[in-house]
């Protein structure tokens, strides 16, 4: 999954695809290098941001997605059920909501009826206070018991539970020994029976790691290395920004798996 952030402020390619053009070209380079799909978001969730009124995050994603329509898989990163709305009657197929539809309930419904798939993400908090201070007895558990949670929510609000994937919010209300011990134990998360995404891409754990206590992203080989982990312990989904590196890496590391 390559990403596309059509945001002035997002963490790591604010204001890089502010330009519809030059998003929905980015976006087709990306499945030109191997993505399958390309999520398209108009709204930051960094840590500390506030979060954008609907009409703001519409007037960034949809002359991309006019663009892109037909021609791109897209996913809809938003956590409003009027912006996946109009995603989805201009041709997204998938709806990543980095709330698990709890911001918008009404969002799990649209789903359902667009038939479109599903990506719930755990998050502890919300993005403007989640990196203060998050605990946890055990993250891996209490995560999968979100998720878990979550799922049998969509479903109960009619979404087709073999279109949704889970994914335990990498960086939402964690700190790096967090994230590092949720791809350690992707089993847990793995054992809810649905697929698995693991979003990574240039965090600051992964600069934190490689030596800047005060890095605020991660560089493109830390991102690769935890691509590769995470899709060793069972993830089939790695949503990541330089796809490129990532398709070369994730072949060489399947052709470990099942042979070249
Ligand atoms: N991470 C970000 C945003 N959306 N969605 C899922 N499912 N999983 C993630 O790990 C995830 C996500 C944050 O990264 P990015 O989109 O690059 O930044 P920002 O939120 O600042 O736009």
């Amino acid at each position: 999954m390559g990403v596309v952030n059509v945001t002035p402020d997002s963490f790591s390619d604010g204001g890089v695809h502010l330009d519809a053009d030059v998003a929905a070209a980015s976006a087709r380079r990306m499945v030109e290098e191997g993505a399958a799909i390309v999520d398209i978001g108009g709204e930051s969730t960094r840590p500390g941001s506030d979060g954008v009124s609907v009409d703001e995050e519409l007037r960034r994603v949809v002359p991309v997605l006019e663009r892109l329509a037909g021609a791109v898989p897209v996913s809809i990163d938003t956590a409003k059920a009027e912006v996946a709305r109009r995603a989805f009657a201009l041709g997204a197929e998938l709806v990543n909501d980095v709330t698990a539809f709890r911001a918008d309930p009404e969002l799990a419904g649209v789903a359902a009826d667009a038939g479109a798939y599903v990506c719930l993400m755990h998050m502890l908090g919300e993005p403007r206070t989640m990196q203060l201070d998050p605990r946890y007895d055990d993250v891996a558990a209490e995560v999968a018991a979100f998720l878990e949670e979550r799922l049998a929510f969509a479903v109960g609000e009619g979404v087709a539970e073999e279109r949704i994937c889970l994914d335990p919010g990498i960086g939402f209300g964690k700190t790096v020994e967090h994230n590092f011990e949720l791809v350690r134990r992707l089993d847990v998360l793995l054992a809810l029976g649905r697929p698995v995404l693991v979003g990574f891409s240039r965090k600051s754990s992964l600069g934190k790691v490689v030596g800047d206590p005060d890095a605020r992203t991660g560089p493109l080989s830390a991102s690769v290395a935890a691509a590769v982990a995470a899709y060793e312990r069972g993830a089939t989904i790695l949503r990541v920004h330089d796809v490129c590196e990532h398709v070369e890496a994730l072949a060489v590391a399947r052709a470990v798996v099942v042979g070249p």
